[in-house]
């Protein structure tokens, strides 16, 4: 059975290679002719670990072509991922998987009313990769990733031990909107934080009680939620996230130097309408947004 990677970016390259390494037939989904071609100019995808870049041909598509999709793997950013699953939503089999990587929340609720009958599930994962050059990913940190069904502890599909088996380093969550929320939280409560100081994540070290003061309406926001045991010890992981990712650029503050939209829609402008709806009051929360959205327009940035 095949899988389908849609988006041959930083995260779907490194999925991609890792499974087409392990002998998994893996097919890649390019935005367009013009891409495909670029792509198999290039003849094929590189992944570079460590000292070691290795050239792996995986075969690639358009979204028109023909053949249908039984699992595909939706690696595109939040805001393209309503489109992008559209671009394919009459490819994918009755019984179709798809496994959502985007970061932050609100995308993958977008995605699943796209294709009602197909089983959508959601991964959040720690792993960090970029790109050095189209079709070019670089692996950039070990991580964890959860898999889980939304609709709540369902079965965990059996190709989860076959990731395991190729060193994905995956566990499945009967609760996977609670560990997205809690990687939201931890965003909302660093990312834009480091595109305001323009810092690497280890300098907000030095702005210790604006963190804290955002992880305790974070904290609020997730117990109003029923989301305790998101909200559990936040302000200590944020603490040890930037401490054991100091020398990292967010990947807020990579959009932004790079002059790309950046995913503030599904960290903050997510969890600010919910808390408005709880009447639950977080003036830090939105001054942050407020300041993140100024900058982002001055850069002549989308601000959503
Ligand atoms: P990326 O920009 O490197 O890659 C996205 C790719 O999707 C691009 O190549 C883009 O051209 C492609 N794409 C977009 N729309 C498409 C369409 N309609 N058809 C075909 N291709 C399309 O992004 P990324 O860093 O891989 O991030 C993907 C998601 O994973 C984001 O939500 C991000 O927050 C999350 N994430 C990334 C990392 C990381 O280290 N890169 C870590 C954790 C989570
Ligand atoms: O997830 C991250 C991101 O940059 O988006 C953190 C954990 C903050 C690491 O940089």
């Amino acid at each position: 059975m095949s899988w389908h990677v849609l988006g041959a970016g930083s995260l779907g390259g490194l999925w991609a290679a890792r499974l087409f390494r392990g002998g998994e037939p893996v097919r890649l989904i390019l935005r367009d002719r013009t891409r495909l071609a670029q792509y198999r100019a290039g003849g094929g995808l590189r992944l570079t670990e460590g000292d070691t870049t290795s050239l792996y041909p995986l075969p690639a598509e358009t979204p028109e072509a023909g053949n249908p999709i039984r699992r595909l793997i939706l690696a595109c950013k939040s805001y393209d991922a309503e489109d992008a699953i559209a671009s394919v939503a009459a490819r994918l089999e009755p019984e179709a998987e798809v496994l959502l990587l985007q970061n932050g929340l609100g995308s993958q609720d977008a995605v699943a009313a796209r294709v009602p009958r197909a089983r959508c599930l959601r991964a959040s994962t720690t792993e960090g990769a970029f790109r050095e050059t189209d079709f070019h990913v670089v692996a950039a940190g070990a991580g964890q990733i959860w898999i889980g069904d939304p609709l709540g502890t369902q079965a965990s599909p059996p190709w989860l031990e076959t990731l395991a088996n190729l060193s994905f380093p995956v566990r499945w969550t009967d609760d996977i909107d609670a560990r997205l929320w809690r990687k939201l939280a931890i965003n909302c409560a660093i990312n834009p934080l480091t595109v305001l100081y323009r810092c690497r994540n280890g300098e907000l070290g030095q702005h210790r009680a604006e963190v804290a003061a955002l992880c305790n309406e974070l904290v609020v926001l997730l117990e109003a939620m029923d989301l305790a045991p998101a909200a559990q010890g936040l302000q200590q992981e944020v603490e040890a996230v930037i401490a054991a990712t100091a020398n990292n650029r967010s990947s807020m503050l990579q959009d932004v130097d790079r002059g790309q939209r950046t995913e503030v829609s599904y960290l903050l402008g997510h969890a600010l309408p919910i808390a408005e709806r709880l009447r639950l009051a977080v003036p830090r929360l939105t001054d942050l947004q407020q300041r993140l959205q100024a900058l982002l327009a001055e850069r002549g940035l989308p601000v959503d």
